[in-house]
């Protein structure tokens, strides 16, 4: 690969160094995705984010082809919740008419307990497995850098720009680049490989990453993406 690289983007082209950028997966967790799990208890919907599932594989094969760093990461939380914010073990407290809030963080559901780490609903997708050589990065909030490895393990790979994909726009992945973004990284979305569980949620969350001259970063399409790392 030439040592930059470039792809059209909103706001403007998206220029990165192959060998200083690493594909950043966010929370493609069972718990999110699919059926009993987190998310849909919420009252996400699955089938928007289900979505976000094969466009991944497609990014995740042509960044293992072309031999760049790929990072995982995972929400959840120890088994005795103490990462656990309060404030989100909290206000996901069910008021008495709320169904879709019958069971919160740590409670048991089909999968295990939801979103704890080493239960079944908190690891990821079959179809997205991390490799060995890929890098997983658990967290306990939104943002995938706050109270985490992330930026020494970035750091230590000499990572200077982000290709960001996963779940939910609106959440963990906007909360992610904006963390990234603060931090000096350049950042750039793929709108096909993220997706939400509210369908006006990822339109909006996608064009305030990338207004006025990408206020937090870029946003690109899968094809061309793929185009100029084969
Ligand atoms: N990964 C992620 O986005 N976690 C969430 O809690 N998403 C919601 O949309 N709630």
């Amino acid at each position: 690969l030439p040592s930059m690289l470039a792809v059209p983007a909103k706001p403007y082209e998206f220029s990165f160094p192959p060998l200083k950028t690493a594909l950043l997966v966010i929370d493609m967790q069972r718990d999110f995705l699919l059926q009993g799990g987190f998310g849909h208890i919420q009252g996400g919907s699955l089938e928007a984010v289900q979505a976000s599932i094969a466009p991944t594989t497609r990014l995740l094969s042509t960044f293992r082809q072309a031999g760049l760093a790929i990072f995982h990461t995972r929400e959840g939380h120890k088994p005795d919740l103490s990462d656990c914010p309060s404030s989100k073990l909290n206000r996901q407290a069910a008021a008495p008419e709320n169904v879709q809030h019958s069971k919160v963080i740590g409670d048991t559901g089909e999968m295990g307990r939801l979103l704890v780490r080493g239960e079944y609903g908190h690891d990821i997708v079959d179809e997205l497995q991390p490799w060995p050589n890929e890098v997983v990065v658990d967290k306990p909030g939104k943002g995938a850098f706050w109270n985490t490895t992330l930026l020494d393990k970035l750091k230590a790979k000499a990572i200077t720009h982000l290709i960001v994909s996963g779940v939910t726009t609106e959440c963990c992945f906007a909360t992610t680049i904006r963390e990234a973004n603060d931090r000096g990284f350049e950042c750039c979305g793929v709108e096909e490989a993220t997706a939400g569980y509210n369908g006006k949620f990822k339109g909006c969350s996608l064009e305030m990453i990338y207004w006025s001259q990408g206020l937090f970063g870029f946003v690109t399409s899968l094809e061309p993406l793929l185009e100029c790392l084969a």
